[in-house]
């Protein structure tokens, strides 16, 4: 079904309308809703369509973290992609398949898995590739400023669970360096820069808040000197 917002023009567009019309309704709670029955390459236009509200700079930052999920780079996204990353970031910390923290941050990468071959793999072929990766972002289906708390927050306490060893709920640049490289393939060289600007502070550490803020400000921060040009390494011109 593909919903539209006959005042605004926005659509969105799910299997039921159910979720789109909820979406639509969530952005402005008085719309006048109009549901169509469309055949699937409709939808995927009405996709395209949304794509071009994309910024350049947004757009080269989905393409830089679309390389961090592409584990063994071979240009799609698949499960196995987030297997071998958690396990790869795991061993590196000597977490071993038994360690309670690596099974809660493997449990979070399959959520954010199934939600990504759930809500993006429109051509469903069980990965996702850049395009449908950015499309999904654009139409809001992926993570937005008001659910991202909820989906980042147990993802980045997760994270510090394994990357903490002392415990004290921060981060040292080292720790910082091993889990980019391991889980999202960010080269060491790259990370120096990006943690002395997520450590707002100014403390020498990271905290889950400020990665929390960083990783928000990645995908909505438009400001071209904002964390997001850097959080993942320099951006591809
Ligand atoms: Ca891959
Ligand atoms: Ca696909
Ligand atoms: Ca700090």
């Amino acid at each position: 079904m593909v919903i539209i917002n006959v005042e605004t023009g926005d659509c969105e567009v799910d299997e039921t309308g159910l979720q789109a019309a909820r979406s639509l309704q969530a952005k402005s709670p008085h719309a006048r809703l109009f549901g169509m029955r469309l055949g699937y390459n409709v939808g995927v236009s009405l996709r395209r369509i949304s794509l071009m509200n994309i910024s350049p700079f947004l757009n080269k930052k989905l393409a830089r973290r679309f390389k961090g999920y592409d584990f063994d780079g071979n240009g799609y996204v698949e499960k196995t992609d987030f297997e071998q990353a958690v396990a790869k970031m795991c061993e590196a910390f000597g977490h071993g398949p038994d360690s309670a923290a690596r099974q809660r941050l493997y449990d979070f990468t399959m959520q954010l898995w199934q939600r990504l071959v759930t809500t993006a793999d429109a051509n469903a072929d069980g990965r996702i590739s850049e395009a449908e990766y950015k499309n999904a972002f654009a139409n809001s289906m992926l993570v937005t400023p008001e659910n991202f708390e909820q989906g980042y927050r147990p993802f980045c306490e997760a994270v510090m669970d394994i990357v903490d060893v002392d415990g004290d709920g921060r981060q040292s640049l080292e720790e910082y360096e091993l889990w980019m490289h391991t889980l999202i393939n960010v080269p060491k060289a790259d990370t120096g820069v990006a943690f002395r600007l997520i450590d707002k502070d100014g403390s020498g550490y990271i905290t889950t808040d400020e990665m929390v803020e960083a990783i928000r400000e990645y995908y909505f921060n438009e400001d071209p000197q904002s964390i997001g040009s850097l959080l993942l390494g320099p951006l591809d011109s």
